[in-house]
């Protein structure tokens, strides 16, 4: 099976929403946005703006019909600044014009002044000074005072980790046409109801006249979670205001500077563990790095608890949380969702107290791998044996004791060069934490031809989920995967629907789209019934026609569809899927949140130049519990590209802010270096290993989710790089502080040396 976009993408002829011919008399927006981290704005003067020639209106919050609220979880983030900022970026006002350049030219000539306020990046003075988006949340199991009382070895430390720009090839971009009373817009939005819901609010209109469509996005990665609504809403407002159809799309500069990023993250640890390595204790607080508005940062802070204890079973954990507001763009959705940051933490540990009991790191890990049947601190079972097995079978993949050896030897013949190695263990959980955001709907057409079409919720970001959506209808229906099309993803057709995110967007609408098939099914095999004159039950549909007991009938599938049609039976059907078996209650902080999990090991090897600091990943093994796979060739990708995605986020990828104004400095691709082909691994191995059996109606048809939880892989880099840097020398000590930076490798390096 293949991915049904690559020959569009390679041809060049793939449609993204900046590439939709504007209608006669669509005009550009451009959004001017606040040049201050935090302050009070005293006067706004748009006037010298509107004179200029080809603008046709310059929106501010007083425009602004309904609510000046665009927030989804906590709502405290308005659309446009009204009497404060709180960052660099901030939307303030938005121009209209006859061109884009028109636009660009007019935001100039808007003046603010603003009185500044005190601002702040670093979480932890943000919690010092009592500035949390909702209070600390707490996930414990155990007793971890008497616990840590009764360890051999308490290891306490810091571990930070940085933010992640996403860098989707598509920037946010939007397109909105009026109509009779209503909007249409086209997103590049992981979540078209949002956009919808939020555009009636703002507008002041009821959802149902606001209609999102969305055809595919040129990636998002989390980004487009939340952070694709203020632009599609911006454009919607300036639809409703002038009649004309509107289209936004960010300039790269201002989508790097404008929008949030992963999380950073700064974290204290205590780990405890008796004489033999097992982990007996862990404690664990977490201060995310926000940004200025809530975003999705309570739901991501959520899953950092959830996945504090890594692919480890620890007994008694007290692992707390505090989302720190500061004064930088609002951070959000990543790849991982807080589950990355929580992972470093744990693995930085287990290498600190490596270090410091000498008992080896692989050996401390291996101790304490989840095992079939351990529980989580927040009360869900274990049910598989995937992170030990996956483990084992990565041992052998990756040769470890030989290449434990070897690499022993490496170091021992060469002064400036040294190799390290590392092991990753990955257990990731999936669903929505949110319980009610896991539900999909499907609408599925059979054509009079016999073709079908396919609308559900899910976007189509470059993941491939629209193949696999296809794949599934062509499955029930026993046709070619050439019959079926999945339509873009529009909320007339599909409703309410949750974003594509959290890796379950194949799981949860697949399925859907799967039972709407299957209701169309058992009507069409009713009419063959009919025509064969035997039971529907003794019939199935196989290779484009019906079949009996004793083989292929003469009822072709578009024979059956056309008699069907003529008597007047329904070939359209819809259908909604809800993830079975979770829950989850807050006020105890104990449940079954997640349907399943997803586990699997990577072996990393690298190579660093001690003289230059600089580094060279060699390999990477990886042995991943896929489930029964669809798409072979999709999930390699995935595979592929969230494990480069993740060493870059440990390594190379380094947000930096001016100290005095808060402003980001890594805001062009000149001063952000993300992983090329030249760096990624020069030899990645990656076994698709099946696993546990999921029950019926989890997963989609056996295979498991796949977008997120190979980015994980990644880690293992940073803890690569440091073990060869230990190679060089002993006392190397970079802190647990990722990314990796090669001036970061160096200066541990050399600093330490000479003392
Ligand atoms: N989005 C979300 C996510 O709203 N809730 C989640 O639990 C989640 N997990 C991963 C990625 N996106
Ligand atoms: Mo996400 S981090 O939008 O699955």
């Amino acid at each position: 099976m293949k991915h049904f976009d690559a020959k569009l993408h390679v041809k060049g002829k793939s449609i993204f929403t900046g590439d939709i011919p504007e209608p006669e008399g669509t005009l550009h927006a451009a959004v001017f946005t606040s040049p201050s981290a935090h302050g009070k704005i005293v006067s706004l003067d748009v006037s010298t703006a509107e004179k200029l020639s080809g603008v046709i209106k310059v929106i501010t919050a007083e425009h602004i019909p309904g609510e000046n609220e665009i927030g989804n979880i906590v709502m405290d983030e308005p659309l446009l600044a009204e009497d404060t900022v709180h960052f660099i970026g901030e939307p303030v006002a938005v121009v209209l014009a006859e061109t884009r350049g028109q636009a660009y030219e007019a935001i100039k000539s808007i003046s603010i002044e603003i009185d500044e306020l005190d601002a702040v990046i670093d979480p932890r003075e943000a919690a010092e000074r009592g500035d949390l988006i909702v209070p600390p949340r707490t996930f414990s199991c155990g007793n971890i005072e008497k616990a840590i009382k009764d360890c051999s070895y308490v290891v306490n430390g810091t571990a930070e980790t940085g933010g992640q720009e996403h860098l989707y090839l598509e920037t946010q971009s939007a397109l909105c046409l009026p109509g009779e009373n209503t909007v249409h817009i086209t997103s590049s939005t992981q979540s078209p109801s949002y956009v919808q819901k939020i555009a009636a609010r703002v507008l002041g209109i009821p959802i149902h006249l606001v209609q999102v469509d969305v055809l595919r996005l040129g990636g998002a990665f989390g980004g487009k979670e939340d952070q694709a609504t203020p632009w599609a809403v911006m454009a919607a407002l300036g639809t409703h205001l002038t009649g004309r159809p509107v289209r936004l799309v960010l300039k790269r500069h201002e989508d790097l500077i404008n929008t949030g990023k992963r999380h950073p993250y700064s974290s204290d640890f205590t780990i405890g563990l008796d004489d033999q390595g097992k982990i007996l204790a862990w404690k664990v607080n977490y201060f995310q790095n926000s940004g200025a508005v809530s975003d999705l940062s309570t739901a991501i802070l959520e899953r950092t608890l959830f996945h504090s204890t890594s692919s480890y079973f620890v007994p008694n954990v007290f692992a707390t949380g505090y989302c720190c507001r500061t004064n930088i763009a609002p951070n959000t959705a990543f790849r991982g969702f807080g589950g990355p940051q929580a992972m470093f933490v744990m693995e930085a540990a287990i290498h600190k107290a490596s270090m410091e009991t000498g008992i080896p790191v692989e050996v401390i890990q291996k101790a304490n791998l989840l095992g079939k049947g351990d529980t989580f601190p927040y009360g869900m079972e274990y049910t598989c044996d995937e992170v030990r097995s996956s483990w084992a079978l990565a041992e052998k993949l990756a040769d470890f004791k030989e290449t434990k050896h070897n690499i022993e030897e490496y170091n021992s013949n060469h002064r400036y060069f040294k190799k390290g190695l590392s092991v990753m263990p990955v257990c990731f959980g999936i669903s929505f934490t949110t319980t009610f955001l896991n539900q999909a709907n499907a609408l599925v057409h059979v054509y009079t031809d016999g073709s079908v079409g396919i609308s559900t919720g899910a976007v189509e970001m470059g993941q491939g989920v629209n193949s696999r959506i296809r794949q599934i209808a062509a499955e029930v229906f026993s046709i070619p995967v050439e019959r079926t099309r999945v339509e873009s993803t529009n909320t007339s057709r599909t409703a309410n629907t949750s974003p594509t995110a959290a890796s379950s967007g194949a799981d949860m609408n697949g399925n859907a789209a799967s039972n709407a098939c299957k209701e169309i099914k058992g009507r069409l095999l009713e009419v063959a019934g009919k025509v064969l004159h035997c039971k529907a039950d003794k019939l199935t549909l196989k290779n484009s026609a019906v079949w009996n007991h004793s083989g292929q009938t003469d009822l072709s599938w578009e024979q059956l569809v056309k008699a069907a049609y003529m008597n007047r039976t329904a070939l359209s059907s819809s259908a909604h899927y809800a993830t079975p078996g979770i829950h989850f209650d807050k006020t105890k902080e104990k449940g079954r949140p997640f349907a399943y999990h997803v586990s699997g090991t990577a072996v990393t090897e690298v190579t660093v130049d001690c003289l230059l600091g600089i580094y060279k990943i060699d390999k990477v093994s990886i042995v991943h519990h896929s489930g029964n796979q669809l798409n072979p060739l999709i999930d390699l990708g995935q595979v592929e590209g969230a494990l480069l995605q993740g060493i870059g986020w440990v390594t190379m990828e380094e947000l930096a802010w001016d100290k005095g104004s808060k402003r980001l400095l890594a805001d062009a691709l000149a001063t952000y270096k993300v992983p090329d082909i030249s760096f990624a691994p020069s030899e990645v191995k990656i076994i698709f290993s099946e696993g546990e059996q999921l029950e019926n109606g989890v997963g989609l048809k056996g295979s498991k989710a796949i977008g997120e939880p190979p980015f994980m892989y990644g880690i293992g880099s940073w803890f690569a790089i440091h073990e060869a840097m230990k190679a060089y020398n002993s006392h190397a000590s970079p802190g647990y502080v990722a990314p990796m930076t090669p001036e970061r490798v160096l200066m541990a390096l050399s600093t330490e040396k000479t003392k």
